[in-house]
């Protein structure tokens, strides 16, 4: 008896002490290692021409009181078959564990065939569907290297000798609509699997029109993910519940992030945050402090100046902004 207690105990301490775990995973060349470099310095190889990291490689951040959240930079997929079996091997086993797993896809893009075959391939791994939706739950969309929509131009807010990216509102409006369609590319196979208790302290007179929400028993809950004009019309409709829509929604939310202009990499940290629960977002805050994570120096966005205009007669470059100074 006393020896079960004491391995029921070990178990419980185990996993009290687990850190956190976030696993980067998708196709190669997205820039699931970039992204980590941008985040948290990481050092990691990343390539301009070929798949690049082939092993599992990792980095902690860390909070002042030397608790940590692992990052897992996991190889892409999409190098060869022989490899993808491997990787899809690779990435089942680390998303059963994870707390959050971010999928990333090029924001360009506009095909998910690969990726959904690839999450199919992971998902039919685990036979119960509990465990199927738990892992769908950890999963946010990330799509990468937004600076390559670049027209109109993006802004760069300068204070002092530091400042940040921001979209230019046709741009905001495009990042708006790609993650809608991406949203429902990726949740929407996966609604029926999906549900999210409701606490009602209040008592709630549902829409009969609003076929999202069932009761079972005497338990309210909202079935599938929500997407944002759905979540504005809930929120209109039901204003007591806007914490509980809004938290369904980041549950199953795509960002759309930039590594090299560091844009939405506060957003994307405080949604991870959010996601893992408990009092992360608190213990890891000093990553969200005013918006560090987002800065970038003049002097280091004056390379991304990428028009020079070259007068063939004159033979001069009338210009070219890395010239410019403040
Ligand atoms: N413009 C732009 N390029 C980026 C960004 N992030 C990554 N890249 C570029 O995309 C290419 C691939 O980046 P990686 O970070 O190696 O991609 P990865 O997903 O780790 O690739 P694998 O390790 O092969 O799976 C490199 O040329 C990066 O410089 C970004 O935010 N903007
Ligand atoms: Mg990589």
């Amino acid at each position: 008896m006393d020896s079960i207690f004491s391995s029921v105990f070990d178990l419980a301490r185990k996993e009290l002490n687990k850190p956190l775990s976030v696993v980067v995973v998708g196709q190669t060349g997205t820039g699931k290692s970039s992204l980590l470099n941008s985040l948290f310095n990481a050092g990691f190889q990343t390539s301009d021409i070929a798949p690049c990291t082939k092993e599992v490689q990792e980095v902690a951040a860390f909070n002042d009181k030397g608790e940590k959240i692992i990052f897992y930079d996991m190889p892409g997929i999409g190098e060869s078959t022989d490899a993808d079996s491997h990787y899809l091997s690779l990435y089942a086993d680390r998303l059963a564990v994870a707390d959050i797993v971010l999928w990333t896809v090029h924001c360009d893009s506009r095909s998910v065939v690969f990726d959904m075959a690839s999450l199919g391939k992971i998902l039919s791994t685990f036979e119960s569907n509990i465990t199927k939706a738990q892992i769908i739950r950890k999963l946010t969309i990330v799509l990468t290297k937004a600076d390559t929509l670049y027209t109109p131009a993006w802004i760069y807010v300068i204070d002092g000798d530091s400042g940040y990216f921001a979209p230019s509102k046709q741009i905001n409006d495009i990042f708006y609509r790609k993650e809608e369609y991406f949203q429902y590319c990726f949740y929407e196979p996966f609604a029926d699997l999906l549900k999210t208790k409701i606490d009602l302290k209040e008592q709630l007179l549902i829409n009969s029109n609003d076929l999202d929400f069932y009761y079972e028993g005497s338990h309210l809950f909202y079935k599938g993910f929500l997407s944002k004009s759905r979540l504005e019309t809930l929120v209109n409709r039901y204003p007591s519940l806007t914490p509980t829509f809004n938290s369904i929604y980041e549950d199953f939310r795509v960002i759309t992030v930039s590594a090299k202009f560091r844009f939405n990499l506060t957003l994307l940290l405080k949604l991870i945050l959010r996601k893992m629960s408990g009092d992360a977002a608190f213990r890891f805050g000093k990553y969200l402090q005013d918006g560090r994570l987002g800065k970038m120096p003049f002097k280091d966005i004056k390379e991304f100046g990428n028009i020079i205009v070259f007068d063939r007669h004159t033979e001069n470059v009338l210009y070219n902004l890395s010239d410019f100074m403040i």
